[in-house]
């Protein structure tokens, strides 16, 4: 599957420490085994179908800058046509084994539903027919639940019900095409489930239908068969000032109420964790603490700016520490590391998505052998083992059984005088700079 756009771009190999080319990689050595496992299987990378291949690189003050041959044209099916054929080649040549999309990324879009849904099938049709001749998997597929006007006021939590059931179809398809094309996951995330004011706004009526939509998609996915994952993507702004599924925590405690916490996981990116106030690394151990861990949407924010810049991520010491708590929660298992990034509005060169991407490849592989590394060395985990090491020695036993009063008489009998002990940071963040 190739297409003309890329010319003598990649395709992008290995090439050892030393190499001397800009589209090489150093560390992304997909055959080296670490901690047991060959790194494409620890990482499951995946190119995003939306922000290289259907973004234009306009922004709120102007106009696309990038002169993408298969964005040429209309949104009709040849364009849209071009576009797979793009997305393929640009992944196989990064040689990356999966990708992800939404309904609308792939497709001719359509006002009606009957068009659009003519439109969708044919372009998963396409799908199946370039993963059959590239060997390449979909990470996740997701429905375009925001872009269309008529989701202004939210999806499934829109006040209009027949907006409520536009979603479902479209959902519906996105899922069973997810199904058929033996996707990993499928993702749903609520950029408009959420409010600008309360003034025009039932709350608890709209937390209600999103706790509806989602067990459709739950009793649907099981009635379908699809043995992927279903997984909410937390995001606490933008489009909208609040939105329902803010973070972990707050999808843990949506799903605990509405039945869902042992059916849903959560997609976590790393720019939407630091919208909320959190690191990347604390929204991943708050998942797995949890039991929800299940993806990762890889990019960055800007440390100055307050949204949602989706940068290729380029820290090693951030991603390492994230990757510490990825290796922690057990790896990956059905998810991965889908590259939600794009370039900047001025890099405007087909060379500079190659860039973009391989250079966080690059990042994500590096955090991978040094977190593998501090996992293997051992002396930081023991350091937490020891810290809690009272609550498997004799006294801390003895309390588990007992009840408020026994406990207090207890500590009151023994005269309990706890020794104060250093949390010792700085040394634990200089043995964490040496690796
Ligand atoms: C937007 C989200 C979106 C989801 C999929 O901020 O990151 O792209 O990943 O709908
Ligand atoms: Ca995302
Ligand atoms: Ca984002």
């Amino acid at each position: 599957m190739t297409t003309n756009a890329f010319a003598d771009l990649g395709p992008v190999r290995h090439a050892g420490p030393d190499a001397t080319e800009d589209l090489g990689y150093r560390w992304y050595d997909k055959d080296r085994i670490v901690l047991g496992k060959r790194m494409e299987e620890h990482l499951r990378f995946a190119v995003c179908a939306w922000h290289g291949f259907c973004w234009p690189g306009s922004d709120v003050f102007g106009a696309g800058t990038f002169d993408r041959p298969w964005l040429a044209g209309a949104n009709d099916a040849t364009a849209a046509a071009a576009k797979r054929s793009a997305l393929f080649d640009f992944t196989q040549r990064l040689d990356v084994p999966f990708y992800c999309f939404h309904d609308v990324d792939i497709m001719a879009d359509a006002d009606g539903i009957a068009d659009f849904r003519r439109n969708f099938a044919e372009a998963a049709d396409d799908l199946e027919r370039l993963q059959g001749e590239t060997g390449l998997r979909l990470l996740w597929g997701t429905a375009n639940l925001f872009s269309h006007p008529r989701y202004m006021a939210g999806a499934a939590t829109n006040p209009d019900p027949q907006v409520f059931a536009w979603a479902a179809s479209q959902v519906r398809d996105a899922l069973e095409a997810t199904h058929r094309l033996g996707g990993a996951n499928y993702v749903l995330w609520g950029g408009r489930e959420g409010y600008e004011t309360l003034l025009n706004t039932d709350m608890a009526r709209e937390l209600d239908q999103l706790g509806r939509f989602l067990s459709l998609v739950v009793e649907h996915k099981h009635r379908i068969g699809f043995s992927g994952t279903i997984l909410i993507e937390p995001k606490p702004m933008e489009p909208t000032k609040h939105q329902y599924d803010r973070d972990v925590a707050t999808v843990f405690a949506f799903l605990q109420r509405y039945g869902l916490d042992t059916e849903v996981k959560v997609n976590i990116e790393a720019n939407h964790a630091t919208l909320a106030g959190h690191s990347f690394e604390h929204e991943i151990a708050t998942a797995a603490a949890f039991g929800i861990f299940g993806s990762i949407d890889a990019n960055r924010g800007d440390p100055q700016n307050g949204w949602d810049t989706d940068q290729f991520p380029n820290s090693v010491e951030e991603m390492t520490l994230a990757m510490l708590e990825v290796l922690r929660a057990g790896g990956l298992t059905t998810g991965g590391f889908n590259f939600d990034a794009k370039v900047r509005r001025q890099s405007i060169d087909l060379a500079d998505l190659f860039h973009a991407h391989v250079g966080a490849i690059e990042v994500v592989a590096h955090a991978l052998l040094r977190a593998a590394a501090i996992i293997e060395d051992g002396r930081l985990d023991a350091f937490k083992r020891e810290r809690y090491a009272g609550w498997g020695d004799a006294f801390g036993q003895e309390i588990v059984p007992l009840d408020l009063a026994a406990l207090a008489d207890l500590a009151a009998a023994r005269s309990l005088a706890p020794p104060p002990r250093s949390g010792r940071q700085e040394w634990l963040e200089n043995l964490l700079n040496r690796f």
